[in-house]
């Protein structure tokens, strides 16, 4: 039996990193940059995260308005002007240090990449936002480590639907279970799951306290262990364990989990 799985699959915003107070700022900007007067603070955001993908939360916004019809037209059409200016600000913000990678997650793909399991992404954001994110982290190696990446608008169904998930999986030329999603939010784990993916679940503030019934494991960070060589083991110990429970019963385990409690 292989010790390892195929490939290990990663959602990016908030998971790679914690990026949505990046987002949520550069949101603000590019509103403030057309003069909208429209802010965004960050219980009005946390609840608008539960829409995937900048341009679709930027339009259910819009809607909640219920501005004039003509006006409301007028808005939707610039959502894609906004969205470019709000991106360009979020790179900006990441190419400024301001987003680091979350705990463990540099060292588990160093590690994964270097012991031959296939690495992917599959995210709502932008490709722009992944390189910025990946670059300044990781240096000129770090897009390089990833075998496959679907984002954006490369699928017409958004999370929580499988698409992009089916995608990556089907880029990588991997079947669902033989590989591990990694995820931070309930849109994300739904998509996952949904993909047939055995699916851990990192929660940032954002989404901590959220339903994340259907995850395998429910961790603080991916350090499961001191090390990423240490950490891919132990994470692949408890896939290996927990398939023919997967998705049914989410043991969540505190921080630094290791594997001797399941394998
Ligand atoms: C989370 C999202 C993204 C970001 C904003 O993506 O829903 O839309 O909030 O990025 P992930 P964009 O699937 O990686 O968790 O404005 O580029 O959409
Ligand atoms: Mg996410």
């Amino acid at each position: 039996m292989t010790s390892l799985p195929q490939a290990l699959i990663f959602d990016v915003d908030g998971t790679l990193a914690d990026t949505e107070e990046a987002h949520r700022l550069s949101f603000n900007i590019a509103f403030d940059h057309f003069g909208l007067g429209w802010h965004w603070d960050v219980d009005l955001y946390r609840r608008l995260l539960e829409v995937t993908g900048g341009k679709e939360r930027v339009a259910f916004w819009i809607n909640s308005l219920a501005a004039p019809p003509a006006q409301e037209a007028a808005w939707l059409a610039a959502i894609p002007q906004w969205h470019a200016v709000k991106t360009r600000a979020y790179t900006d913000l990441v190419a400024r240090g301001q987003v680091p990678l979350r705990a463990g997650v540099a060292d588990l793909l160093i590690a994964a990449h270097d012991a031959g399991v296939r690495l992917g992404i599959a995210t709502t954001t932008t490709r722009a936002n992944i390189d910025a994110l990946l670059e300044t982290n990781l240096g000129t190696r770090g897009l390089g480590l990833f075998d496959a990446i679907a984002c954006g608008d490369v699928v017409s169904e958004k999370k929580p639907a499988p698409d992009v998930y089916l995608l990556v999986l089907q880029m990588l030329g991997v079947s669902a279970d033989e590989a591990i999603a990694f995820e931070d939010s309930p849109q994300g784990l739904q998509a996952a799951v949904g993909a047939g993916l055995w699916t851990v679940v990192t929660s940032t503030h954002w989404t901590e306290g959220s339903d994340f019934s259907g995850a395998a494991r429910v961790v603080t960070d991916l350090r499961f262990a001191e090390g990423g060589a240490a950490s891919l083991a132990a994470i692949a110990a408890l896939w290996r364990a927990g398939r023919g429970e997967a998705n049914e019963n989410p043991r969540p385990l505190g921080a630094m989990p290791t594997a001797s409690k399941d394998s």
